[in-house]
């Protein structure tokens, strides 16, 4: 059953690095998926070129490879997070994220398959990593970010 589970170079993606959710008001929202859910805050950051405040959630327990939730509130009106919250009319999932090796390569392959990315370089994200997203309209409706990691990962 699980002996397709090794990495081989086919593979565009190493794991699911984290969810997405969309969310008013961060500390609300941290307070309520701690209490509730029991998650953990593991890291906060501001980022101002993507417009949002972001808490990364996760288990006491960790492995490196299992995916956190990630709890980003808008920073202004401007900000992706707060139309994305406007059109949905609430708090909701945003995206998903790959966690890839090297992104500069598994963007050149998806641009090669026909896929859109966002941004023409890879931009600053959580933790210093280099991210970059396949538009929802080129895969299957959903904001797909791409991760490499940063050394603080
Ligand atoms: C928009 N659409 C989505 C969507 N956002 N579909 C699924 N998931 C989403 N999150 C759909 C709309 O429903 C619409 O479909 C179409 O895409 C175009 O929408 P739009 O009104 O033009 O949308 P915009 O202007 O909000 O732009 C959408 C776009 C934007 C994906 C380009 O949200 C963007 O640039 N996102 C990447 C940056 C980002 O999300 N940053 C915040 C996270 P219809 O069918 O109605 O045409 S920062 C982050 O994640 C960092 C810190 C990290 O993890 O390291």
């Amino acid at each position: 059953m699980w002996e397709n589970r090794r990495m081989d170079n086919t593979d565009l993606f190493i794991c699911i690095d984290h969810v997405g959710l969309a969310v008013a008001d961060l500390d609300e929202a941290i307070k309520f998926h701690t209490e509730v859910f029991g998650w953990r805050v593991l890291h906060r950051e501001v980022n101002e070129e993507q417009g949002v405040a972001e808490a990364m959630m996760g288990t006491g327990s960790q492995l490196p490879e299992s995916a956190q939730i990630q709890l980003l509130a808008p920073l202004n009106e401007n900000s992706t997070i707060a139309k994305w919250l406007t059109r949905n009319g609430g708090p909701g999932m945003q995206q998903l994220c790959y966690r890839v090796a090297d992104i500069d390569a598994v963007s050149a392959t998806l641009r090669e398959r026909g896929v859109r990315l966002l941004y023409p370089e890879p931009k600053t994200g959580t933790g210093g990593a280099r991210i970059n997203f396949v538009h929802p309209k080129d895969a299957g409706g959903v904001l797909l970010e791409l991760t490499q990691p940063g050394t603080g990962h």
